[in-house]
């Protein structure tokens, strides 16, 4: 199942005024560009990801892949990130800072699947991991866990190949409930989470990866890891 979040940038939304100076004009028109082709590089990216479930799936009779979400990064989403970084919005920025403008969201049924697309995406001739972060193995401080990969992904358009970075975050089920109401929590209320909830929400990390290992263990038919 492929799910399509909202976000892509639109020229509307970048205020052009009638003043607007030759760079302000270009700027605007650079963003419909910095769209359209991370749009594209997305679609190569999520195409090829589903190849390989299809063929895992018909080999195996079993598909790593539970869903995909994917989405272009919201044009305040993009100018807050270069804010505290400390660059200013243009569009070269854009290309030499912002890594995440292409998001592919895998959401795997268990660990090993997860271990294996990973396996898979390392051994791709269509694309190239140029960077990877393993926050299973180390989850944040807040207790998110998921595998953060870049790919290098080649587009081609009709002044020839170019190379565009998506990231893909890997996850299980379990781990994607976890980051979507804690995200839900944390932003969605004015008020900060306390010290305390912050504590309960790593607890709840904590039993999803317990669950994660068990729910592992039991597909491949291992003795259970709960003591009675
Ligand atoms: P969106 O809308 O998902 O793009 P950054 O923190 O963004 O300046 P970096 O290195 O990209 O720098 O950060 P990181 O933490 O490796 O990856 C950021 C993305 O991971 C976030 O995207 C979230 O999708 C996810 N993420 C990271 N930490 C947490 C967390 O504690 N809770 C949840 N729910 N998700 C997390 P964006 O940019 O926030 O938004």
């Amino acid at each position: 199942m492929l799910i399509e979040k909202s976000g892509s940038i639109r020229l509307r939304e970048i205020t052009v005024p009638e003043s607007a100076t030759v760079e302000q004009q270009e700027l605007a028109k650079g963003m419909v560009r910095v769209n359209h082709l991370y749009r594209s590089a997305l679609k190569v990216a999520v195409t090829q990801m589903e190849i390989l479930d299809e063929e895992f799936a018909s080999l195996y009779d079993h598909s790593p892949i539970h869903h995909i979400e994917y989405r272009i990064k919201t044009l305040n989403s993009i100018t807050d990130k270069l804010k505290r970084r400390g660059y200013a919005l243009t569009v070269d920025n854009i290309y030499a800072h912002i890594h995440d403008v292409a998001g592919i969201r895998v959401i795997c049924n268990y660990l090993d699947d997860i271990r294996y697309l990973h396996d898979l995406l390392r051994r791709s001739d269509s694309f190239s991991i140029t960077d990877e972060t393993d926050y299973i193995t180390a989850p944040k401080e807040s207790g998110y866990q998921s595998l953060h990969l870049i790919l290098d992904v080649p587009v081609s358009i009709s002044e020839g190949t170019i190379h565009l970075p998506v990231e893909v975050q890997l996850r299980t089920i379990a781990m994607d409930m976890w980051a979507s109401l804690e995200h839900e929590l944390r932003y969605k209320s004015d008020r900060d989470l306390t010290a305390e909830q912050e504590r309960r929400l790593r607890l709840c990390s904590e039993a999803v990866a317990e669950i994660d290992r068990e729910m592992q263990n039991i597909y491949q038919g291992k003795a259970a890891e709960y003591k009675s």
